[in-house]
């Protein structure tokens, strides 16, 4: 963190280290916005989508090498390791820095350097913060103006706010004299650094210009640095979707979601229910940042102001509130071009066209066997565009919550939903999460079950035990009568042959139905050695086609494969070590002796 009367010389310091041809600072206009756009054209950094089709969008392409985040090169850089724990990737920093400033030296050659203004939180809420972004890509600002509150108003806070994130971003590409730039500069995977130093609240990410490594109000500010101020202010900075739950009566609940990265928050966030008088508005669909008030319950704001989200898959079917946010004004990157200069990606509505051009703008043909969009491809647009917006979405004081879901991709062993028996229960079971890898990071381990407590793994900026005792201590704040109650999810289970066993999407209201009424009081549960479930016939399925036999399974609790789980996340916690909290140590002794003993 800096204060406002170090800007210029930063900007300034930042600028001779880089070298930029020249400095801009981004205003946020319209105006400024269609220039940048027109540049971006001109270039061929960007095609302009059928005016027809899809107004006012754009397309962008990657290189094939910078399609996701890499949490391989993301580093905690606290000054020792131990605050930086088991799960964060780890270099001192003043050694880092040296490496990295050698990098920076000259980066920006031939390019310009833009300031981005920009807040993340809702103007007036006591949680919102400042940052202000310098980077070299045209790309990074067009997209930063829409997930964040970007320009100038934003400078005219920092006299109030007093301090900012700085965050410092290059693509790492200098362009020397006579050199051509490429469509989407970038440095090699060696080369590349997401950086954080939480002693300072200072981000430096070089080489990449994808997602998550470059727009860096998202994951480097809103979660990982915004977890380290949480963690000394009292607050919590979670990888959460915040939805408004509206019953047929008008009774309204908020409900939060933490699930890994392309595990179905933004789907949720906007669901279209299934259950007739039922209603899901959006507040936010990634990030959440929480605290408790004087009346002891928990509350959220949605940091950002736009959705990264995924593209593949989208369809009118499985997210029409997507489909309808992203018909103008969005900007698309590593989706598939029609020939009429509209997108297209796998699991889009529609027949598959004859002829495409794939993300890596190559033609594309059905024989084709790669696919045509990137699977981790995505699309950028406003909250303000998207038709189940809830009216409080930027309310300053946030909303009330009433429940949290966790989960992930799980094909086995973890049931559609159980609850909670107590505030530590419930922290624990965010602990135990767990979710087949995805393409929204660049591994080659993509589906195998990789443990994520919170969804919070590649995103705590601290050591993981310490980010576990924060959840218990924010309990300890308040009482379990008032703050929320917390639900394992799972609808990614499978069956035998290996096909999803419930249908999810819309179909996931059935079990938002049965948390509300929990938290009311009125839905019926049992228990069972994991914690609350619903009866057979708790859950509305009316109306529903599920296989014979489904629901049976979906509500097993099949005590060996739950005994492995134990035997599984003791390991896991032993991994995490002395810093592992005492409190979910007992949790898991409690389950293990539940599982062992308990006749349900
Ligand atoms: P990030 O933006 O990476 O944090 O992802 P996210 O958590 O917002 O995930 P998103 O909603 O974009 O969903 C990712 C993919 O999960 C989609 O392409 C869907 O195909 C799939 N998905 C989402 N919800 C469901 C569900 O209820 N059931 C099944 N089977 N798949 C789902
Ligand atoms: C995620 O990976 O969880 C995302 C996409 O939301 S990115 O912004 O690239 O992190
Ligand atoms: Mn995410």
């Amino acid at each position: 963190m800096k204060s406002f009367n170090e800007l210029n010389s930063w900007v300034k310091d930042m600028a001779v280290l880089c070298s930029p041809d020249q400095i801009y600072w981004c205003d946020g206009s319209e105006e400024e916005n269609e220039q940048f756009l027109r540049e971006l054209t001109a270039t061929g950094k960007t095609i302009p989508l059928n005016p027809e089709k899809r107004p006012g969008s754009y397309a962008f392409f990657s290189d094939p090498s910078d399609v996701a985040r890499v949490e391989d090169r993301t580093f905690i850089s606290s000054r020792f390791k131990e605050d930086a724990g088991p799960t964060n990737n780890w270099i001192e920093p003043t050694i880092l820095k040296e490496t990295m400033m050698g990098l920076y030296r000259g980066s920006m050659r031939g390019r310009t350097m833009y300031v981005i203004p920009f807040m993340m939180g809702p103007f007036g809420s006591p949680l919102s913060k400042i940052g202000i972004q310098l980077t070299d890509s045209l790309y990074v600002v067009v997209n930063m103006r829409i997930m964040t509150r970007m320009g100038r108003q934003v400078l005219d806070k920092l006299n109030d706010l007093k301090w900012f994130i700085p965050c410092l971003h290059s693509v790492g590409y200098p362009l020397l004299p006579g050199q051509t730039d490429l469509p989407w500069p970038s440095a090699p995977i060696e080369k590349k650094y997401i950086a954080h130093f939480p002693e300072e609240k200072l981000i430096w990410s070089y080489g990449s210009g994808y997602g998550g490594n470059a727009l860096l109000g998202k994951k480097c500010l809103a979660l990982r640095i915004a977890s380290v101020i949480a963690r000394e202010e009292n607050w919590m900075a979670e990888h959460m979707l915040i939805l408004k739950l509206t019953n047929p009566e008008g009774k309204v609940k908020y409900i939060l979601g933490a699930f890994p990265s392309a595990c179905g928050k933004t789907n949720l966030s906007m669901l279209v229910p299934t259950l007739p008088g039922w209603k899901v508005e959006t507040i936010g669909d990634d990030i959440a940042w929480l605290w408790i008030k004087e009346d002891g319950h928990l509350y959220a704001i949605n940091p950002e102001a736009g959705f990264f989200g995924v593209a593949k898959g989208t369809s009118y079917e499985s997210n029409p509130n997507a489909m309808m946010s992203i018909r103008k004004n969005t900007i698309f990157t590593n989706v598939a071009l029609t020939d009429d200069l509209d997108v297209w990606w796998e699991g889009i509505d529609g027949p598959t066209p004859n002829h495409l051009k794939d993300w890596k703008q190559e033609d594309w043909t059905p024989e084709k066997k790669t696919p045509a969009a990137h699977p981790n491809s995505r699309f950028t647009v406003s909250a303000k565009q998207c038709p189940v917006i809830a009216d409080e979405w930027e309310n300053p004081e946030g909303v009330m919550i009433s429940a949290i879901l966790v989960g992930g991709r799980r094909p086995t062993t973890i049931p559609l939903v159980h609850e909670s028996l107590s505030f530590n229960h419930g922290v624990f079971m965010g602990s135990m999460m767990g979710s087949e890898i995805t393409a929204a990071s660049i591994s080659n381990q993509i589906g195998v079950v990789r443990r994520d407590p919170f969804a919070m793994l590649p995103f705590i900026g601290y050591h993981v035990g310490d980010y576990l005792k924060h959840w218990l201590d924010m309990g300890k704040l308040s009482n379990d009568a008032l703050l929320p109650k917390i639900y394992y999810v799972n609808w990614f289970r499978k069956d035998e042959e290996g096909d999803f066993l419930w249908p999810g999407f819309g179909h996931n209201s059935r079990v938002l139905k049965w948390i509300f009424e929990r938290s009311e009081g009125t839905a019926k549960a049992k228990v069972t050695p994991i914690g609350n479930m619903p009866t057979m016939d708790a859950l509305d399925i009316r109306g529903m086609s599920l296989k014979p036999g489904a629901m049976e399974s979906l509500l097993e609790v099949n005590t060996n494969a739950w005994l492995e789980e134990v035997a599984s996340l003791k390991v896991y916690y032993q991994s995490i070590g002395s810093k592992m909290p005492q409190e979910l140590m007992d949790e898991l002794e409690k389950l293990e002796t539940r599982l062992k003993f308990m006749t349900v």
